[in-house]
């Protein structure tokens, strides 16, 4: 052992949201001696940080949930159809009281580096506790949506008041009752916090860049006839998930927007529209995805939504998104987001037309006015997908930068791993399908093949798996080329990195569907893991 090695293990995962959980548990089970280090106080990734208020899922908390024990699927009682942030985190917790995961993860720790020892085969890893971990395989479970995008507004330091960044919520909360307070951005966390916050705020002050479309979500309390139900088909649902495009059983469209006549489209769209389901507005026709035309029948739909609701006519169509085809930035599910707009103590303020300056001793100042407020609320969102990743001072092979081999966008192999990082996976990586499913089903998918890999190398007598240069081109093209056949490449979204400055416009996703990459993953694996070296 080198002199700065303070522990040997078999394997290090970083991360311990939904997905680092899970690994921890199979690697256990599998006999492996394992770290986990997460910058968190505790468990719970996404739902550690995201305390703001309305924060909430949008895949229905009985879908958005482990299904690796039956045990747990059947003791576990959600109490609404969108769990709230509160009820998530205490699932998480429960989880890991249950499984007795935390006596081997590190909390209040961030991993700052992991340089792979070509001569041992192993990892080196660094943390800010002092630690120098020394282990076979690392696994970054450090989430897709894990890393706060900075606002990129001047003047922050300034401002006399309370700031708070939705994507790590102050644990003391934000106390808003009577004050003005200034939200900046209108993608899910915004859409989410805005009517709560005008509920109790004196103003709430909407910084609006881009419109979102969004549907209501129609959240309610679960009775006990439907839970009692879905317990009883949790296999044959789960199947089902695990087959679906998004994670979520759906049944497919079989037809085109311009296949029926107008009545037809627009009672279609309604009906999906009553729905509440995150997914059903995008699949009630065949090319809502992948036609500008038949899109925008789509997108017509969800504005003429927004001007039954919103009372004045420019502020409604203020609110209106037109600029991008339908579904390309991700939806959102509300509760009573455009109504809110309808309240005296709620302004819109469109960044489009007077953009944002700076923020001031008192305010947020735009090209038009000043906005006197108490409190700013950035909901500004993340560096998505490879942020968390980044952050990391990651070296494979030959000392190689992951942010080298990274800089013109995200290169890997079925979004499990890289071409010479041996031994590393990342759980729902770039160029998987992650952020465009429910991502606990493709966490459980990841783990579960990540997890036969570690023990296929050890089983051998073998010491390495690595991703081979020509796969993961193949894939990286392949990744590329079904984007390419969808309109997602249109939108100035996260997935396609543009809300970073400077960031690569790559879309980063694996949008074949969760149940095709599943197959492809399983026959690679059955043919010996195919384009990976074992040695
Ligand atoms: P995370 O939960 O993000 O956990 C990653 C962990 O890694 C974090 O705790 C972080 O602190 C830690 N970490 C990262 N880097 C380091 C480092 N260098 N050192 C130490 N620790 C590190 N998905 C859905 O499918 N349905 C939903 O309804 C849904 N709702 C969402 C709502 C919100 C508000 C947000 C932000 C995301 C939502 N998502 C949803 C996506 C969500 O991120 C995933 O569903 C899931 O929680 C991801 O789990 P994870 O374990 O992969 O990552
Ligand atoms: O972040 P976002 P989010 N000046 O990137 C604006 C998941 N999630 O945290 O679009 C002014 O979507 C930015 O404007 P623009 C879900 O996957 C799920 O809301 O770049 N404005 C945008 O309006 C989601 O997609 C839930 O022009 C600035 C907003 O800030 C993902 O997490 C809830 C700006 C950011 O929106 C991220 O969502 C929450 C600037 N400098 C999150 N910088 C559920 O409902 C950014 N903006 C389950």
């Amino acid at each position: 052992m080198s002199a700065d090695v303070t522990e040997q293990v078999d394997a290090v995962i970083v991360g311990a949201g939904f997905a680092g959980m899970y690994q921890l548990l199979r690697l256990r089970e599998a006999g492996l001696s394992t770290r986990v280090f997460d910058a968190a106080g505790d468990v719970g990734g996404t739902w550690y940080w995201n305390r703001y208020p309305g924060a909430r899922c949008d895949v229905e908390s009985m879908a958005y949930s482990y299904s690796f024990s039956p045990e747990l699927e059947q003791e576990w009682t959600w109490t609404s159809r969108y769990a709230d942030q509160p009820e998530i985190l205490s699932y998480l917790n429960h989880v890991a009281d249950r499984f007795d995961l935390r006596r081997d993860i590190t909390f209040s720790t961030s991993v700052l580096s992991a340089h792979y020892d070509e001569a041992a085969a192993r990892w080196t890893v660094v943390t800010d506790g002092g630690e120098t971990v020394s282990a076979q395989f690392l696994i970054m479970a450090t989430g897709c949506l894990s890393m706060s995008k900075a606002p990129e507004v001047p003047g922050e330091e300034r401002f006399g008041g309370v700031v708070a960044h939705t994507g790590h919520w102050p644990h003391e909360g934000v106390d808003v009752a009577g004050k003005r307070v200034a939200v900046i951005g209108t993608g899910s966390s915004g859409i989410q916090s805005i009517p709560i916050l005008a509920a109790s705020a004196a103003e709430v002050t909407v910084f609006q860049r881009t419109p979102n479309f969004s549907m209501p979500a129609r959240n309610r309390p679960l009775d006990d006839g439907e839970i009692a139900e879905r317990k009883a088909a949790y296999p044959e649902y789960r199947a089902a998930a695990r087959a679906s495009g998004f994670g979520i059983p759906t049944v497919p469209a079989t037809q085109s927007a311009f296949d029926v006549d107008d009545a037809e489209r627009a009672a279609r769209y309604q009906a999906a529209w009553e729905k509440g389901v995150l997914v059903a507005v995008g699949g009630a026709f065949t090319d809502v995805r992948t036609d500008v035309a038949a899109n925008d029948t789509a997108a017509e739909f969800v504005r003429s939504k927004i001007r039954e609701t919103v009372t004045d006519p420019a502020t409604a169509e203020t609110l209106s998104p037109r600029t991008y085809p339908f579904g390309t930035k991700r939806p959102c599910l509300d509760s009573g987001y455009y109504e809110t707009f309808n309240r005296e103590n709620v302004h819109l303020v469109d960044l489009r037309a007077t953009p944002l300056q700076e923020i001031t001793e008192d305010g947020v100042r735009t090209s038009e006015a000043d906005h006197g407020c108490d409190v700013i609320v950035f909901a500004t969102g993340f560096d998505a997908m490879t942020g968390a990743l980044n952050a990391i001072d990651i070296r494979g092979r030959d000392g190689l930068a992951l942010t080298n081999k990274w800089s013109e966008g995200p290169r890997t192999y079925l979004g499990l791993a890289v071409a010479g990082f041996p031994n590393l996976f990342t759980i729902t990586g770039p160029g998987s399908p992650s952020v465009l499913s429910n991502m606990v089903v493709s966490i459980e998918q990841h783990v579960d093949w990540v997890t036969d890999a570690v023990l296929a190398v050890r089983g051998r007598g073998l010491s390495t798996i690595e991703a081979e240069a020509r796969a993961e081109g193949e894939w990286v093209a392949h990744v590329e080329a079904v984007g390419n056949m969808t309109l997602f490449p249109q939108a100035d979204s996260w997935y396609m990195g543009a809300n970073v400055p400077g960031k690569p416009r790559v879309f980063m996703a694996y949008v074949g569907g969760v149940g095709p990459y599943r197959q492809r993953c399983d026959d690679v694996a059955a043919k010996d893991y195919e384009g990976f070296a074992l040695a």
